[in-house]
């Protein structure tokens, strides 16, 4: 059971008498504060922000949460290719509430990392600058309306998957954070589900559009999971510290098992001969994922690295305007604030 934010880290002392009778408060050494961090990450507490932590066990939260703010507000250019040419007037109503929720999504995930001592604004320099990644998948072009089917069913499952773990976070604004995230891609997974029924039970030509999507988001979206467990640089430090609660490899094998069933519903096909029910494991066993691929892909020379790139940097650029009325906004707020406490 996690404390609650303002649930005192010491049982509070009666009266005088019981503070004198009461052992002298242990100094807080390094070594002190390093016990007291490892028994709340035994003991599956949270740590907050105003907790000592370890250097790198901060650095890890700003690395993860930042890579992850960043996914979300590159990830709206993939769906926003798409709001002028939905279909109808309600789809294109449900994709812009989508690119809407995913730019709420960066906000809670900044403000997460901000608890942390860092600065927004530096984060997202080091994303204009290539110094921190977002996810490889929204490296891949958008080509057809079916994408939006597929990017929801296939790379919001994968968030989900990825998330609801998450939720449970030994770091409490990181965790929180996420309860509301998840709650918002499951809407954005049914509503790609329900994009690639209609398309594959319409015409030839719109089950053709609805297969082909899932053929070229099927293999990025478990690349999603990132590099195999023996590969991954993180995982077991981020485990054994309960950033993260599952590794990369069962993650993937969780989101192969629920796929397999939907697809079946979706009469879609998974692009992968070797995906083939196993008995013994109970699991689904899947064919090589290319790791190589991945690589290329996170290293910045994927299909659409670049353009995402620079288009952000734009969006920025542009919006430095809107950046700076709000600054003026608040300053004004602010002194005319003070100026009624004084009168
Ligand atoms: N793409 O040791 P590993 C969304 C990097 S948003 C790019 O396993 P870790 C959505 C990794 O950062 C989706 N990079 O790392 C939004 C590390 O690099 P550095 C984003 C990847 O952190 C809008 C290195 O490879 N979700 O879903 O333990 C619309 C070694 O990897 C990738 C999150 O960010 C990748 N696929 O585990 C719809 C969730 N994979 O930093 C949907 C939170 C690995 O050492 N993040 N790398 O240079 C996580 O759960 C973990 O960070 C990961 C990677 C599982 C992604």
């Amino acid at each position: 059971m996690h404390r609650g934010v303002d649930a005192p880290r010491t049982p509070a002392v009666g009266g005088s008498a019981a503070a004198e009778q009461a052992p002298a408060k242990p100094p807080d050494t390094g070594a002190h504060l390093q016990q007291r961090f490892d028994a709340l990450i035994a003991d599956d507490e949270r740590i907050e922000p105003r907790d000592w932590m370890p250097t790198g066990y901060r650095k890890t939260l700003i690395r993860q949460i930042a890579q992850h703010a960043h996914s979300e507000i590159i990830g709206m250019q993939p769906e926003g290719n798409w709001i002028t040419r939905a279909p109808s007037l309600r789809r294109k109503a449900i994709l812009i509430a989508k690119v809407q929720d995913e730019a709420g999504h960066g906000l809670y995930l900044y403000s997460a990392a901000e608890t942390l001592g860092v600065d927004r604004e530096d984060l997202l320099d080091l994303l204009h600058e290539g110094k921190q990644k977002y996810s490889s998948i929204f490296n891949y072009p958008t080509l057809s309306w079916a994408d939006m089917g597929a990017i929801g069913w296939l790379v919001d499952g994968a968030a989900i998957m990825n998330q609801v773990p998450l939720c449970r976070c030994s770091y409490g604004p990181y965790g929180r954070a996420m309860v509301r995230v998840c709650k918002e891609e499951s809407f954005h997974q049914r509503q790609g589900f329900d994009i690639l029924h209609t398309l594959s039970h319409g015409t030839p030509a719109q089950q053709a559009m609805a297969q082909d999507a899932v053929d070229r988001f099927w293999w990025p979206s478990l690349m999603m999971f990132g590099p195999p467990d023996e590969r991954s640089a993180h995982t077991a430090q981020s485990t054994a510290w309960g950033i993260k609660r599952l590794g990369n490899d069962e993650l993937r094998q969780r989101f192969v098992d629920i796929c397999v069933p939907q697809a079946r519903a979706l009469d879609i096909t998974l692009p992968d001969p070797d995906l083939r029910w196993n008995e013994n494991r109970g699991h689904y066993d899947f064919g090589a994922v290319d790791w190589a691929e991945l690589t290329r892909v996170i290293k910045g020379d994927g299909p659409c690295n670049e353009q995402r790139i620079q288009r952000r940097r734009s969006a920025h650029e542009e919006g430095a305007w809107v950046r700076e009325a709000a600054d003026a906004y608040a300053r004004k707020h602010h002194n005319s604030s003070a100026a009624e406490a004084l009168a």
